[in-house]
């Protein structure tokens, strides 16, 4: 028996069409499908890892329970009763903010987990909220918020259109894309240069993308503000702003340039390491390519200024009449438009509505900085962490000060994890709830439809049945939530069960339907069943200027200094390299991140396809560097910073900035009691073991995991 179905791969947000071919109950062949209105065939090999996890033998299969350490299995309905019971209990004894949770990741590639997750927040109404956002993106949706007056409003880069793409702290070629899906990215920055344009990359580190691109140049770890500070004063001193039709949309425009008047070019080359000509150029590109856009990823989030530099970002694009523009940056509209959704049910965004109780950072989108999740657990007081619910995510290994946190969570009374492995987080937790797998169930991109390149729509079937007795993610959060609330009443109870039975009567298509017959296209008469019926999407078109309509703001207009972002100017300003660079001591050096291709953060290290036989996880050092420091190549060293030590080795590269070194995350699968069979077999180290939590972006909260000082010496064998 032998069956084909299309499908978007959900692994990474390039949103690739794949076609699976079935070959009796276990062989599957995945392959790009070419007539994919998106990707037109394109693909890498992490898809082969859809299959994998399927078939993972150290995948748990059902609910398991800890018992004098150890775990068993536990039938689903007793597991939720008595996870149930806890948390009101804790709640009842404790109050609300007893309870934490922290969505990860995978969470935004899965269309039940988007939908279901709010409900069942509201449910545990706890303001311990955590999630991944704070170690990634923050910065991007807070100045969205404080802009565009909605945290999911975020400009796209119009790849396929521009004729000049400026790029900050992101690698494609491995990252396949982020906050900008787009599949086969790479071919298509390449396409840029074919037509005659540029493409222009700022990195510490000569990346994968950087041999795709037109020029690269390093640059100082955590300095891109005043590169990009340096970049708004050029426009403005050479008269550049030319905001075009987006002028009569602009509020604070008079108020911004007093604020670049005294930035110094040379003192921005000081600091930056980047030389002034190449400034000057960037500023002259500027002027000379349109359509042009600026694009900043990770690189540029996750580090001291992750605002500004987002904030400035912006700014570049719309005073140089690039933003709203074809080819220059543009908003989505999606066929389920969630940003839409998102404001009729009342979350555009929100920040600083209150402060993290032992670290006063702020709040953003109702959640805490992740950063402080530790210290929420280890200090007593009114408002302490008891409990933890981790949702698709690995924090252990991907936030900082990952060994604090692992002691942290030894202290609490409940931690429960939803996720399909024993991994060094959810092996710490007193229930594991492991749901079915991508290709076990549909999937529909609510999230990074309206992050991509080009308006498409894609509907794609579960390829494998559900094994009986299995639980998506929504169901699992929904029969939880159905139990949760200690102080609801008889009608309560019997109100919840109610929406539970219509929820799992009605399914997470059914509303996925209804976004679609609300929708933007409903005009066209989209419905999902329509949608069935074209295996390969629909493509609605190339991204299209929407303002003022598209603005969430009250006025309709772009706030281009927003009061918050004009604090964070002044603590930037104040900063005292504008002064005197900080210097680095002999052994001391700056540390950046770094994915790995077949790899997704922490979690696909036990796919065969996709693990690989050499360490993947070595530090990356300047050749000159290490002639200094005595350290040779393939060598063991050691890298301490103010929370930890870990030792790997290194590897030698003229590809890297002298006095930067470079380390991927998600690796150190050597922990607890996991069971992870062929990850453990080549673990690596986390990198998160020597991030300092206590480095944060003061003003988003967001962590700095780029940039941070570390110390790198030779360990003797
Ligand atoms: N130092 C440093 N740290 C970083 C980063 C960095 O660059 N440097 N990057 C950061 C970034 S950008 C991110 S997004 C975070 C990611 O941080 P996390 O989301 O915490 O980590 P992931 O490794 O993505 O973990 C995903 C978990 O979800 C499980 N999982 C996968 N799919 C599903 C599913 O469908 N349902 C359920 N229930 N579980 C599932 C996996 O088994 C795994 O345990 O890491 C951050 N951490
Ligand atoms: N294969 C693979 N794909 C992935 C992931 C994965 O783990 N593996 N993770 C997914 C996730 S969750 C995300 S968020 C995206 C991230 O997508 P990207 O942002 O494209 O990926 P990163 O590799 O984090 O790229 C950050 C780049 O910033 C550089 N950098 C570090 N510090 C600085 C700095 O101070 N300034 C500048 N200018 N650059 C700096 C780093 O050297 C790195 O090349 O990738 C996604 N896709
Ligand atoms: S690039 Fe991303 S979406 Fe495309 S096949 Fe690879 S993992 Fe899947
Ligand atoms: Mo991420």
């Amino acid at each position: 028996m032998s069956q084909s179905v299309k499908r978007v791969c959900n692994l990474c947000e390039a949103m690739c069409g794949l076609t699976i071919e079935m070959n009796g109950d276990q062989a599957m062949t995945i392959r790009g499908n070419k007539d994919d209105v998106f990707s037109q065939g394109a693909f890498c090999p992490k898809s082969q890892g859809l299959r994998d996890l399927w078939q993972d033998p150290d995948r748990l299969r059902g609910p398991l329970k800890k018992v004098n350490g150890q775990f068993q299995p536990i039938a689903w309905e007793k597991a939720f009763q008595e996870i149930a019971d806890k948390i009101n209990q804790l709640q009842k004894d404790h109050g609300r903010a007893a309870i934490a949770t922290y969505a990860g990741n995978p969470n935004t590639h899965n269309f039940g987990n988007l939908i279901l997750l709010p409900l069942f927040l509201r449910g545990i109404r706890s303001p311990n909220k955590f999630s991944a956002t704070s170690v990634d993106q923050l910065p991007h949706m807070l100045v969205s918020y404080l802009m565009f007056g909605h945290q999911l409003l975020l400009p796209i880069a119009d790849v396929d259109h521009t004729r000049y793409m400026l790029m900050f702290g992101a690698n494609p070629a491995v990252s396949n894309g982020s906050l900008l899906s787009s599949a086969g990215l790479a071919t298509r920055l390449k396409a840029i240069q074919h037509r005659g344009g540029k493409v222009v990359l700022f990195d510490p580190r000569y990346t994968e993308t950087a041999s795709l691109v037109t020029e690269h140049y390093f640059i100082k770890p955590g300095t891109d503000a005043f590169l990009l500070a340096g970049l708004v004063k050029l426009i403005f001193d050479r008269k550049l702003v030319k905001p075009g039709r987006l002028s009569s949309m602009l509020k604070g425009l008079v108020q911004l340039e007093p604020l670049f008047t005294d930035i110094d070019l040379d003192q921005v080359s000081a600091v930056t390491g980047v030389k002034r000509e190449v400034i000057e150029q960037v500023a002259t590109d500027l002027e000379t390519h349109e359509p042009a856009l600026c694009y900043g990823r990770m690189g540029v989030s996750t580090q001291a200024y992750g605002a500004v530099c987002q904030w400035l970002i912006n700014l570049i694009n719309i005073l140089r009449g690039n933003f709203d523009r074809t080819g220059g940056v543009l908003f989505t509209k999606p066929a389920f438009d969630v940003v839409d959704l998102a404001n009729r049910m009342g979350s555009r965004g929100s920040f600083r509505r209150r402060k993290s109780r032992v670290h006063q950072l702020p709040e953003f989108g109702g959640e805490m900085p992740v950063s402080t999740l530790a210290d929420e657990i280890l200090t007593p007081g009114e408002g302490q962490i008891k409990a933890l619910i981790t949702i698709a995510g690995n924090p252990v290994l991907t936030t900082p000060n990952g060994r604090k946190l692992e002691k942290a969570l030894e202290q609490l009374e409940l931690q429960v994890a939803i996720d399909f492995y024993q991994n060094e987080t959810s092996s710490r937790a007193d229930y594991i709830l492991p749901p079915t797998t991508s290709l076990e169930h549909s999937h529909y991109d609510l999230i990074f439809n309206a992050l991509a390149s080009r308006n498409i729509v894609r509907y794609s079937p579960s390829v494998v049945p559900a094994p009986k007795d299995s639980y998506e993610d929504w169901e699992i959060m929904l029969e939880l939530w159905a139990r949760i609330g200690y102080k609801d009443s008889l009608i309560d109870r019997s109100k919840k069960l109610l929406v539970k039975k219509s929820m799992q009567a009605l399914g997470m298509e059914r509303l996925v339907d209804l976004g679609l017959r609300l929708g933007p296209y409903r005009k066209t008469g989209l419905t999902l069943h329509k949608l069935k019926k074209m295996p390969d999407g629909i493509d609605l078109g190339p991204l299209k200027p929407s303002l003022p309509e598209r603005l969430y703001t009250k006025d309709k207009r772009i706030d281009l200094c927003p009061q918050p972002l004009l604090e964070a100017w002044q603590i930037f300003r104040s900063d005292p390299a504008w002064k005197q660079p900080q210097g680095m001591d002999s052994g001391e050096f700056l540390l950046i991140g770094r994915r790995n291709l077949k790899s997704n953060n922490s979690w696909m290290h036990n796919l065969p396809s996709l693990a690989r036989s050499k360490n993947q996880c070595y530090l990356i050092m300047n050749k000159q560097d290490a002639a200094s420091c005595r350290i040779e190549d393939g060598s063991q060293v050691q890298v301490s910073s103010p929370v930890g030590t870990i030792a790997l080795p290194v590897m030698l590269s003229e590809r890297i900035m002298p006095g930067v070194v470079s380390i991927p995350h998600g690796w150190g699968h050597n922990r607890g009691p996991s069971r992870l069979t062929l990850a453990s077999q080549s673990p690596g180290v986390s990198l998160n073991d020597i991030m300092d939590d206590r480095q944060v972006d003061r003003f988003s909260g967001n962590a700095i995991l780029n940039g941070q000082r570390v110390r790198v010496s030779a360990l003797s064998q």
